[in-house]
């Protein structure tokens, strides 16, 4: 038998999105404890978490498999994102791991793009912190005009703050993320020749980089194809590189910056793995010499430079392994046979540009 509380209206339905391994369970768990339902996605064998949290208000909260990106290549990519796109939560949680913070932002920027209220909970703060890394969530507030919490699942800390903020009404503001100016110029001509009925700024760029799955449901009249197809041209032309490389190549370049500029080292000592590591650093604290660096003249250090310079292969040997693995996955989805796949299947109509029209006949 229900009780009271579960029979009481749901204020709101919010989504947890966010990266595998974030934290996004461990927080659905917290927050809906024995009011859980589980069960399956329709036609797969991915497991459906939905709860209710109950404090001033009622919220339904659903605990989405987890995603790198918003283009889907796994069934559990697809879950999430059709969900995102045809059940449309009221506000998205997008957990992050505070620790891959750049990783994790990939997804937070692309879910900016979208027209749904996002609220970061940077999570694992517990585990940055004995890691030393310490992030500025106002920095990353202002970045992206959208709020950041920092909280600890597992450990119970910050949650409270971050839900009573998300029971009130979270109002979406605009993306942050700007690419450069021709590119910015061909969305906004894009947006202007295209009738899109909602993720406006999303579906331009899919358009743009002529991903088949938005361009096939769009159904484009020729005129607007011979639009996209030129802005198209013109700029994979000038940038030497197919457009949804070159665009994921800004995205990452800005949020390389921003990581970089939002985190930083509290305790840079506790990072040190050896004893000879630490020992150096203290000496260096307390002002004993240590080996300087011999220095080389500038010109020189341009020759070096050059020498030093690494082939396209040898830079993507030395990427984290995580960061390797998003940069081959982009790659792969726009050449290889995974995307035939797809395409081939029974699910022709990309979700996020459901409602946009009828094929045309
Ligand atoms: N230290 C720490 N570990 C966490 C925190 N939240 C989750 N974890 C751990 O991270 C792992 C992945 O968590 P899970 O909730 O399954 O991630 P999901 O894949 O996003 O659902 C688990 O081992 C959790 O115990 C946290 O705030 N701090
Ligand atoms: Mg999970």
């Amino acid at each position: 038998m229900k009780n009271k509380k579960e029979k009481s209206p749901v204020r709101k339905t919010i989504a947890l999105a966010g990266n595998p391994n974030s934290g996004k369970t461990t927080l659905f768990n917290l927050l809906t404890k024995s009011h859980q339902h589980i069960g399956n996605w329709p036609g797969v064998t991915v497991e459906r978490k939905e709860g209710r949290y109950f404090k001033d208000t009622s919220l339904k909260i659903v605990d989405l498999p987890g995603i790198y990106s918003l283009t889907p290549l796994s069934v559990d990519e697809e879950v999430a994102h059709n969900y995102i796109n045809n059940d449309r939560p009221d506000l998205i949680i997008n957990v992050v791991d505070s620790t891959n913070l750049e990783r994790n932002l990939f997804l937070t920027s692309q879910l900016l793009e979208l027209d749904i209220p996002v609220v970061v909970a940077l999570n694992m703060e517990d585990e940055a912190r004995a890691k030393g890394i310490g992030i500025d969530g106002a920095a990353l507030e202002k970045v992206f005009g959208c709020p950041f919490f920092s909280v600890s699942a597992s450990k119970n800390t910050g949650v409270d703050e971050l839900m009573s903020f998300c029971g009130k009404e979270v109002i979406k503001k605009e993306s942050a993320l700007t690419y450069f100016a021709d590119v910015e110029s061909a969305l906004d001509k894009i947006s202007k020749a295209v009738k899109i009925p909602v993720n406006k700024r999303w579906i331009s760029l899919k358009l743009l980089e002529k991903d088949s799955l938005v361009t096939d449901a769009a159904c484009l009249s020729p005129s607007q194809t011979e639009l996209i197809n030129g802005l198209n041209a013109e700029l994979e032309n000038k940038y030497k590189n197919s457009l949804s490389s070159e665009i994921a190549k800004q995205r990452y370049d800005q949020l390389n910056v921003i990581a970089c500029k939002a985190t930083k080292s509290v305790a840079r000592r506790a990072c040190l793995k050896s004893d000879n590591e630490r020992r150096a650093a203290d000496g260096r604290r307390l002002g004993q010499k240590t080996k300087q660096k011999k220095k080389v003249p500038k010109k020189r250090r341009l020759v070096s430079f050059r020498q030093n310079r690494q082939s396209s292969d040898q830079q993507m040997a030395r990427l984290p392994d995580i960061r390797r693995r998003d940069v081959s996955r982009l790659h792969d989805f726009h050449s290889d046979h995974r995307r035939m796949d797809y395409l081939s299947d029974k699910r022709r109509f990309h979700p996020l540009v459901s409602g946009m029209g009828k094929k045309r006949t």
